[in-house]
C-alpha cells in the first residue's frame, strides 16, 4: 500500500515537472513574423499569443520591464510621411543658444527636439494584456487633436506615434485643429502626411469648441481624442475600441503614462489609479478603493472611474452626439472634463480606464499659453456651468469650496438644461450614490445633535447597542454615545449609521455600517423631527442642535 502510494507521488512529480516546463516553454517560444499583427490569434478569447522578442521576467504584477516598441523600418517611413518632408519640418524651428528651453512650451523644447519624430519607447502594460485578441472586424476611428502653438517635434511624435502603432485599418483619419496658432504652416504642413487633415480656427476657440469642430468633420463612426503632446504605445487602439463596439454607451481612457517634462522619459503610470475630483472641481487621481481592488482578480479588466482626465479617451460619435457633444459655451480649457463625465454616468452611458491601453503625456505645471478672460475667471466659468446644469443641490458644496466663484458670470445654462431634460438623467444623488459614494459631503454640514425623546436622549451602548437615558452635557461636554451627526439621509455615529431593523411598524432602530444605499438608514427631517424616508411608520425623535 505505501509503495504504491510512494509510486503515485513520484509519478505527479514528474508530470508537474513535466507540465511546468511545458508552460514555460509555450510562454517562450519566438514568435514566426515578429511585427506581423495578423497573426494574433483571432477572437476575444484569452489564446496564447507570443510577442516578438519577449523575455521571461514575468513579476506579477509588474510590467515587462524589457521590451521596447520598434521603429519603424526605413522602408515604411516613406509610406507613413508621404511627401512630408520631417527633416525640414523639425529644422525649421529650432531653439536659438541661449533661450529658455521651457519659455514657450513649459517643457524642455531642448530634450523634445533632441528626440525628433520618433522614438522607441518601453511597453509599459501588464504582461497579461500582450496575450488578449481582439475582434479582427474592429470599426475605424477619427482621431482629434485640438493644438495651439504646441511645439513641432512633440506635435509630430504624437501623430507619428499613432500611425506606427496602430493597426492602419483602425485609423479613418487624423484631424488636426490648429486653434489659432501663431504660425499658420505647422498646419498646411502636417496636411501633407497621409491621413492627416488640419482645419485652422480663424479666431481661439479654446480646446472645447475645437474639438467639437473636429468631431463635426469626422467621417469614422468612432471618436478617438487626443492631446497634441502625446505619444501612444504598443496596441493602445484596440483594446478601447473593443470596448466602445461591444457596448456604444462606454466612454473609455487609457493609463496616461508620464512623459518627463524636464528629460522627455517615458514612465509607466500606476495601474490602480482612478478619475476624482473634491469640491473646488479640481481633478486629481486616486487610489481605486480598497474593496473594488481586492475584488480585481484580473489585472487586464476595466476600471470604472467617476470622471476622466480629460483629453484621451474613446468615444461612439453617434453617442457624443447624441448626448450632447460639449458644452460650447466653455472658453479655452478646463472643466469640460467634468461636463462630460457627469452627463454620460447620469445620462446612461458609463466612464472607464482601460490597463492594457498606455499612453504617454507630457503633464505641465503651468500652461504655457494665455487666456483671453485670464486663466482663474475662465476656469471658474466653465466649471460653474457644470455645477449649475448638473450637480442639483450638491453645488452648494462646490460654491462653498469655491467661494470666489459666487457672483462670477457663467452665461445662460438653458440649453444645457433643456438637453438634460430631454435626455431624462438621473439627479446628482444618483451619482453621488451609484458612482462616487466615497466622495463625502463636507464635516462642516453635519449637525451634531442630540436625539430626544420623551425628554430623554438617545445613546449608543456598547458596540451597537441602543438605549434612552439622561441627558448628559452641553456642546463640547456632551458625550460621544448621545452625540449624532446628520448628514443626509444618514444618522451617524463614526462608522455606525442609526437604521430600522425591518419596514415593519413598530420595528426598533438599531446601528450598523454606514451605506448610504441602504434604505433602512435613510432620514429625512421633518420640522424639529427626524422621519424615516421609506418606513410606514415614523420614528420620530426630537432634534436639538
Ligand atoms: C487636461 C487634459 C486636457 C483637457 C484639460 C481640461 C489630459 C491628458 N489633458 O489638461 O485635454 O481636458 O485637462 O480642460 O487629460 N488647446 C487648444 N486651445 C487652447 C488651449 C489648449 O487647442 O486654447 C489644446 C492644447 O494644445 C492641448 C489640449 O488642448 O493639445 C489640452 O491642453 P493642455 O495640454 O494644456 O491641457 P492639460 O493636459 O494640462
Ligand atoms: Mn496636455
Amino acid at each position: 500500500m505505501r509503495r504504491i502510494r510512494a509510486n503515485a507521488i513520484a509519478i505527479l512529480t514528474v508530470a508537474w515537472i513535466l507540465g511546468t516546463f511545458y508552460y514555460l516553454w509555450q510562454d517562450n517560444k519566438p514568435q514566426s513574423s515578429p511585427s506581423s499583427s495578423a497573426s494574433q490569434a483571432r477572437g476575444r478569447g484569452h489564446g496564447q499569443k507570443v510577442i516578438p522578442g519577449r523575455l521571461e521576467i514575468h513579476r506579477d504584477d509588474r510590467t515587462i520591464p524589457l521590451i521596447v516598441t520598434q521603429p519603424p523600418r526605413a522602408e515604411q517611413q516613406g509610406q507613413l510621411l508621404g511627401s512630408f518632408d520631417e527633416k525640414a519640418y523639425l529644422a525649421a524651428k529650432q531653439l536659438k543658444l541661449g533661450d529658455d528651453p521651457y519659455k514657450d512650451h513649459a517643457f524642455n523644447l531642448q530634450e523634445s527636439d533632441r528626440l525628433g519624430g520618433e522614438r522607441a519607447i518601453r511597453d509599459t502594460r501588464h504582461y497579461r494584456c500582450a496575450a488578449l485578441t481582439y475582434d479582427t472586424d474592429l470599426p475605424s476611428t477619427s482621431i482629434v487633436i485640438t493644438f495651439h502653438n504646441e511645439a513641432r517635434s512633440t506635435l509630430l511624435r504624437t501623430i507619428k506615434s499613432v500611425l506606427m502603432r496602430s493597426p492602419p485599418s483602425l485609423i479613418q483619419e487624423i484631424i488636426l485643429i490648429d486653434d489659432f496658432s501663431s504660425d499658420p504652416e505647422d498646419c498646411q504642413l502636417l496636411a501633407q502626411i497621409p491621413k492627416v487633415r488640419c482645419l485652422r480656427n480663424g479666431r481661439r476657440e479654446g480646446l472645447i469648441r475645437s474639438r467639437v469642430r473636429g468631431a463635426n468633420m469626422a467621417s469614422a463612426s468612432i471618436l478617438t481624442f487626443l492631446d497634441s503632446h502625446c505619444e501612444v504605445n504598443t496596441d493602445w487602439l484596440q483594446p478601447m475600441i473593443q470596448r466602445v463596439k461591444e457596448d456604444h454607451t462606454r466612454v473609455v481612457s487609457p493609463i496616461i503614462d508620464v512623459i518627463s517634462l524636464d528629460n522627455f522619459a517615458y514612465l509607466a503610470a500606476s495601474a490602480d489609479l482612478r478619475g476624482g475630483f473634491d469640491w473646488s472641481l479640481h481633478f486629481k487621481w486616486e487610489q481605486i478603493p480598497i474593496e473594488q481592488k481586492m475584488a480585481r482578480s484580473d489585472p487586464t479588466q476595466a476600471i470604472r472611474t467617476p470622471v476622466i482626465a480629460g483629453g484621451i479617451f474613446v468615444m461612439d460619435r453617434s453617442w457624443f452626439n447624441h448626448l450632447g457633444q460639449y458644452d460650447t459655451h466653455m472658453d479655452i480649457w478646463g472643466g469640460e472634463n467634468f461636463e462630460l463625465s457627469f452627463r454620460v454616468w447620469l445620462c446612461g452611458g458609463s466612464l472607464e480606464i482601460l490597463p492594457c491601453s498606455r499612453v504617454g503625456h507630457v503633464f505641465r505645471k503651468r500652461h504655457p499659453y494665455d487666456f483671453p478672460e485670464g486663466n482663474a475667471l475662465t476656469y471658474i466659468k466653465n466649471t460653474r456651468r457644470a455645477a449649475e446644469v448638473w450637480m442639483d443641490e450638491y453645488k452648494q458644496y462646490y460654491y462653498s469650496a469655491r467661494p470666489s466663484a459666487q457672483g462670477k458670470a457663467f452665461g445662460s445654462v438653458t440649453d444645457r438644461l433643456a438637453l438634460r431634460r430631454k435626455l431624462n438623467c438621473k439627479p446628482f444623488r444618483w451619482y453621488m450614490e451609484n458612482v462616487y459614494p466615497e466622495l463625502r459631503v463636507p464635516e462642516q454640514e453635519a449637525v451634531s445633535s442630540v436625539l430626544k425623546q420623551g425628554g430623554l436622549c438617545l445613546e449608543t451602548r456598547g458596540t451597537d447597542g441602543l438605549g434612552l437615558a439622561e441627558c448628559r452635557g452641553l456642546g463640547a461636554n456632551r458625550p460621544q454615545s448621545q452625540r449624532w451627526e446628520l448628514i443626509e439621509p444618514l444618522i451617524r455615529q463614526q462608522d455606525l449609521c442609526l437604521a430600522i431593523s425591518a419596514f415593519t411598524a413598530g420595528s426598533k432602530v438599531k446601528m450598523e455600517p454606514c451605506n448610504t444605499k441602504e434604505p433602512r438608514q435613510k432620514w429625512k427631517p421633518k420640522g424639529t423631527a427626524l422621519q424615516h424616508m421609506m418606513a410606514s411608520q415614523s420614528w420620530e425623535p426630537q432634534v436639538i442642535t
